[in-house]
């Protein structure tokens, strides 16, 4: 009878124990997640404050010169380390323009094509997608972002997707973040992976390539929007590196260098102009704190209002 009743209250001491422990945890995972919220609040109050100064500083441009490029700036703070990364997100393709009806442009024959969704399917192709798997995707996500419910080519629209095993709808309308595009008919791992670093989803849908923030990883976009079959991506890295380090100055001083005028066509030549920029709006910057034994990482998304930068969304641990 004693052993039955010492058995019982190390049981129960066990369970208190165990119980403790977790509430321990429990309370602490909370702590640091508030603190690590306004660690990365204090983090974007010095991204506004940056991007403010650059703004000042010269209104007309926006290049890798600027405070706000510097990169690796790591800061001590109490507990761990909190490093910040800021990109301009006119440097990458944005998926809502293709959407955008305002990109059809018509041959002399009357055929309609929509040259954002041509960007994207030759981004796709220079990075060694097949050109049927390109404009398979390239027809779904535009399905996914246009208003309309009439199917592309190759695309698909909500009749296909509530066919599935597991029947979803699409948005038609813009997206939120890049990663909805993970379910577009025709998508896979592979070609997500590859064509990540290079497509962004802004609140708009139009397209703007600022010249003057492509790095040369960015070199296959560069080559994409120039729209030639003479275009490679080795001479769209030799524009990006003949690059001088405050960038061009005016949108003309980038498309009267030779290498352009030689292969741009009457065909697309209003369409590049339109969307070639050597300033930004959108700013993206990523944020990691390593916290007490823990890695978090923020996403912090500012549009450029005067000479201020607005904070317009914020992500938590961002969506791969
Ligand atoms: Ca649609």
């Amino acid at each position: 009878m004693v052993l039955l009743i010492l058995s019982v209250m190390v049981i129960v001491a066990t369970n208190m124990t165990m119980r403790y422990n977790s509430e321990f945890l429990r309370t602490a995972n909370f702590v640091n997640g508030i603190q690590g919220k306004w660690y990365h609040k204090s983090s974007d109050s010095l991204v506004r404050r940056v991007l403010h100064q650059d703004f000042d500083d010269d209104p007309n441009s926006v290049n890798l010169s600027q405070y706000w490029a510097t990169q690796g700036r790591t800061f001590e703070v109490d507990g761990g380390l909190i490093s910040t990364h800021v990109y301009d997100d006119y440097s990458c393709f944005n998926l809502n323009s293709l959407g955008n009806h305002g990109y059809d442009y018509s041959d002399e024959t009357g055929t309609k094509t929509n040259m954002a969704r041509e960007v994207f399917v030759r981004l796709m192709v220079y990075m060694q997608i097949q050109l049927g798997d390109a404009e398979a995707v390239a027809d779904a996500v535009t399905d996914m972002v246009d208003t309309d419910a009439g199917i592309s080519r190759n695309g698909a629209e909500d009749s296909y997707y509530m066919s599935l095993p597991y029947p979803f709808v699409i948005p038609n309308t813009r997206l939120f973040n890049v990663s909805e595009i993970r379910v577009a008919k025709g998508m896979t791992p592979s070609i997500y992976r590859r064509l990540k670093p290079f497509v962004c989803a802004l609140p708009n849908n139009e397209l703007h390539i600022n010249v003057n923030t492509l790095t040369e990883e960015k070199a296959p976009l560069l080559a994409a929007l120039l729209l030639s079959d003479y275009m490679t991506v080795e001479s769209a890295l030799e524009i990006i590196n003949s690059r001088d380090r405050e960038g061009w100055t005016t949108v003309s001083n980038f498309l009267n260098q030779e290498l352009i005028t030689s292969t741009t066509t009457v065909r697309t030549k209003g369409f590049i102009s339109s969307v070639v920029t050597v300033n930004s709006n959108y700013f993206r910057a990523e944020t990691v704190l390593e916290y007490n034994g823990l890695i978090r990482r923020f996403f912090s998304y500012f549009v450029k209002n005067n000479k201020e930068a607005i904070l317009y969304k914020r992500e938590y641990g961002g969506a791969e």
